[in-house]
């Protein structure tokens, strides 16, 4: 008899466990871009779609860089089940991992992690343009950084114009 109810109060912990909490949280359906996914031009905002409407306090979004830098810039916004979060210039090539903190309808914090690749780094929207009539600087190392950013430049600007011509699907 004690076994018996040893197994009872066992199964019914079992069944409180499993069907409690899991029913009610807010999962991850999809990410713009994609996880995993991999694209010439970076995203200018990383936007994750739940299962469920999620609350908008205590929401936390980093999208790091291959160097570990966290790209995000200004507060998620959550709109319903879905939560944008804007960023800033990739200037590096390669994978970014996506890091999500999100409090789901209970109440209770859910994490999220998942990546994705840009195959082209972008460019700092906020660097200063190039004047074609200034004095080259006499820094040598400023002239390195000067001309990286020109070709950079001009990538980036044929990445779009390639993109444009593309027919569209
Ligand atoms: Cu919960």
């Amino acid at each position: 008899m004690r076994r018996l109810t040893a197994v009872l109060v066992a199964s019914l912990l079992a069944l409180v466990i499993s069907t409690g909490p899991a029913a009610a949280h807010a999962k991850l359906e999809s990410m713009t871009p994609a996880d995993g996914s991999s694209m010439p031009a970076p995203p200018t905002k990383v936007v994750l779609t739940f299962n469920e409407p999620v609350g908008s306090n205590g929401t936390q979004i980093q999208v790091k860089s291959p160097a570990g830098v966290n790209v995000a810039t200004g507060a998620p916004q959550v709109l319903d089940s879905t939560v944008t979060q804007p960023v800033g210039a990739m200037i590096e090539a390669g994978r970014y991992q996506v890091e999500a903190r999100v409090v789901s309808a209970d109440g209770h914090p859910i994490t999220v992690s998942a990546s994705f690749t840009i195959t082209h780094a972008g460019h700092a929207p906020d660097a200063p343009p190039v004047d074609p009539t200034a004095q080259p600087p006499s820094n040598s190392n400023t002239v390195t950084v000067v001309a990286m950013c020109l070709v950079m430049l001009v990538v980036v600007a044929l990445a779009i114009v390639i993109v444009r011509r593309r027919p569209a699907r």
